[in-house]
C-alpha cells in the first residue's frame, strides 16, 4: 500500500516542491488548507508543479485542533510535515500574536493531534535559521545556541522545542528541520530574492524603473527549496528522529544577489535599486551562514544547485511571467 504524508502549508513554496517530490516517490499526498475567498489562487504553486490535481486537500487550520484531529482520523497518515506558517518574518512585528498563534502553537497542535491520533507516525517540524538570529557563532550548526531576532524566530524556538520535546517525552518520531533560507521561482513575491528577480525583470520589460529595498548589508545563506524538501524527506527515513541544520555553507549579501539578479539580464543595479526605510526592520539578523556536515554524514544530503544557478532561473520564470501578463 501506498504511504500517506500528510502536508500541512502544501499550497506555500515548499509544500508544493515536497508535494511533488513525495508523488514521484509513490506516496498519496493530504494537505491541510485554510478556506480563503480566493480558492482560485490557494494552489496556483502545485499547478505550477503540475501536481494539483495529485494531491488531496483538506480544509483545516493549524490554529483550530478540532479541525486537525478530524483530518488525521481521515487521512491515518505514516509522515506529517508541518510546514504551514505565518513564514514572512517582516509581518511578525505587525502581527506578533497571530505568529505566535499559527507558528508557535500550531505546531503545538499538530503534534498534539499526532500525539493523540498517529504516535506511530513520523513527524517533521520545519524549523529554522531565524531561531539564530544575532548569531552567538560565525558558523551555525545544530549545537549553536538560538538568539531569535523577531516574533517570527521566537514562535520558531517554541515550535522547535516544542518537537524536541515530544521525542523526549512520548518517544514521537519528530525531526527538526534547521533550514537555512531556500528560494525558487515559487518563492512568494515579499521575499526578497523574489522580489528582486520579479524587480529585475519588470524592469528588463520596461514596466518598471526602480526597484526599492531596505538593508542590502544582510547576509544569507541561500539554497534551492528543491534540494531542501529532500533533506526533510530524508530526515523522516532515518531510525530515529532527530536535530539537522539544512544550508548550502556559503553566505551572499543582499548587495551582491542583487547585482547578480541584475547581470544575468545585462543590466546595473546601481541605476535601478533606491533604498526605502519602510523594508528596514526593527531588528535585523545580520549573518546567517550554516554548516550542514551532520545532514551530509547522517543523511547523505549535498545542495546541488549554487546561487547563481538559482538566481538566473528565477529571473528567467520572471522575465516569462512578466511578459505573459
Ligand atoms: P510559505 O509562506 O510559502 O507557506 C506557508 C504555508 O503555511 C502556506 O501554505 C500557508 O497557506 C500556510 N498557512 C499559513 N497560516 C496557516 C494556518 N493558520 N493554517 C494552515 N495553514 C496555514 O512558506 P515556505 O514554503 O517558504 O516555508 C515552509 C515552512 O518552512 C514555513 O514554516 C517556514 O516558516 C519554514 N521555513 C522556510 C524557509 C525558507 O527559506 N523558505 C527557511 C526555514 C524555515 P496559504 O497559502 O493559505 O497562505
Ligand atoms: P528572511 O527572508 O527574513 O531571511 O526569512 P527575506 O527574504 O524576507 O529577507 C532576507 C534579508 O533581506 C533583507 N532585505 C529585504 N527583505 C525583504 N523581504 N524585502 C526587502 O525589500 C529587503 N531589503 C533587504 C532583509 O532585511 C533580510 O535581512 C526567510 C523566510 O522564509 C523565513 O520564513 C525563514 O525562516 C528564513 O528565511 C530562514
Amino acid at each position: 500500500m501506498a504511504r500517506r504524508a500528510l502536508i500541512s502549508g502544501i499550497t506555500g513554496q515548499d509544500g508544493a516542491y515536497l508535494s511533488a517530490f513525495l508523488l514521484e516517490k509513490g506516496y498519496e499526498v493530504f494537505g491541510i488548507v485554510r478556506r480563503s475567498s480566493a480558492s482560485e489562487a490557494m494552489t496556483a504553486k502545485l499547478k505550477w508543479l503540475g501536481v494539483d490535481q495529485s494531491v488531496r486537500l483538506l480544509d483545516g487550520n493549524l490554529t483550530d485542533l478540532s479541525s486537525l484531529i478530524r483530518i488525521f482520523r481521515e487521512v491515518r497518515p505514516d509522515e506529517i510535515y508541518n510546514l504551514a506558517a505565518q513564514s514572512f518574518v517582516q509581518s511578525s512585528w505587525n502581527q506578533p500574536l497571530l505568529t505566535a498563534q499559527v507558528t508557535g502553537v500550531g505546531a503545538a497542535n499538530m503534534l498534539e493531534a499526532t500525539r493523540l491520533e498517529a504516535p506511530g507516525s513520523r513527524f517533521y517540524q520545519a524549523s529554522s535559521s531565524e531561531m539564530f538570529g544575532m548569531a552567538r557563532e560565525p558558523v551555525q550548526t545544530e549545537q549553536t545556541p538560538f538568539y531569535p531576532r523577531s516574533p517570527y524566530g521566537v514562535a520558531k524556538v517554541f515550535a522547535h522545542w516544542s518537537a524536541v520535546n515530544y521525542r523526549e517525552s512520548f518517544g514521537l518520531h519528530a525531526s527538526s528541520g534547521i533550514l537555512f533560507n531556500h528560494e525558487s521561482p515559487l518563492r512568494g513575491l515579499e521575499f526578497v530574492t523574489r522580489k528582486v528577480t520579479d524587480g529585475v525583470a519588470r524592469i528588463k520589460l520596461g514596466r518598471a524603473g526602480n526597484l526599492a529595498l531596505g538593508n542590502l548589508d544582510a547576509r544569507r545563506d541561500w539554497g534551492h527549496a528543491r534540494d531542501y524538501v529532500r533533506a526533510m524527506w530524508l530526515m523522516l527515513q532515518q531510525d530515529r528522529g532527530d536535530n539537522y541544520v539544512v544550508a548550502t555553507g556559503v553566505t551572499t549579501s543582499v548587495r551582491d544577489l542583487c547585482r547578480m539578479a541584475f547581470e544575468t539580464v545585462g543590466l546595473e543595479m546601481e541605476d535601478h535599486v533606491t533604498i526605502d526605510q519602510r523594508f528596514a526592520r526593527p531588528a535585523e539578523v545580520d549573518v546567517l551562514l550554516g554548516n550542514a556536515s551532520k545532514a551530509k554524514a547522517v543523511l547523505g544530503w549535498q545542495p546541488t544547485v549554487g546561487l547563481r544557478e538559482l538566481v538566473a532561473e528565477m529571473v528567467e520564470a520572471d522575465l516569462k511571467r512578466v511578459a505573459a501578463e
